[in-house]
């Protein structure tokens, strides 16, 4: 494409859950025409304004949570702020790995951080 593929739209309420784990994420309610990337672990960009932050991105039901509903969300490094109602675009850069149901949320979280400091990293050279 000679850019990274982008999928943009608003930041609505999730389950809230992710700030009780301690990784809050932008849940994006994707324009209807969006290509939504299969589901994953993505990182890449979330860009508003004047803003490019680097972002871990989850695409997928939560299975860890028996959840229904496809997330697109995202943890954004580096960024502690209210994104409600803001219009973003998230970039994806890399595909790190599949969604996995994880037997306990601590199991989870261990695998959410090597995620982050696998964006951070990547997201350097781009
Ligand atoms: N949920 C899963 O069930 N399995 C996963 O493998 C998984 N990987 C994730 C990786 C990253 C980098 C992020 C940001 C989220 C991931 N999630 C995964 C989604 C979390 O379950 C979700 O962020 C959390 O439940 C908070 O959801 P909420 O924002 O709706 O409150």
């Amino acid at each position: 494409l000679g850019r990274p593929h982008r999928v943009e739209g608003e930041v609505v309420h999730g389950d809230a859950r992710g700030r009780t784990i301690g990784y809050p994420t932008a849940n994006m309610d994707a324009t209807p025409w969006a290509a939504v990337p299969a589901d994953g672990v993505y990182a890449g960009f979330a860009c508003w304004g004047e803003h490019r932050q680097p972002a871990a991105i989850s695409i997928g039901t939560n299975p860890t949570f028996a959840g229904r509903e496809r997330r697109v969300e995202a943890f954004l490094l580096d960024f502690d702020g209210d994104l409600y109602g803001a219009y973003m675009a998230y970039e994806f850069t890399h595909r790190l790995r599949p969604t996995l149901r994880f037997d306990s949320v601590d199991e989870l979280v261990t695998q959410m951080a090597a995620d982050v400091e696998t964006t951070r990293t990547v997201t350097l050279s781009v």
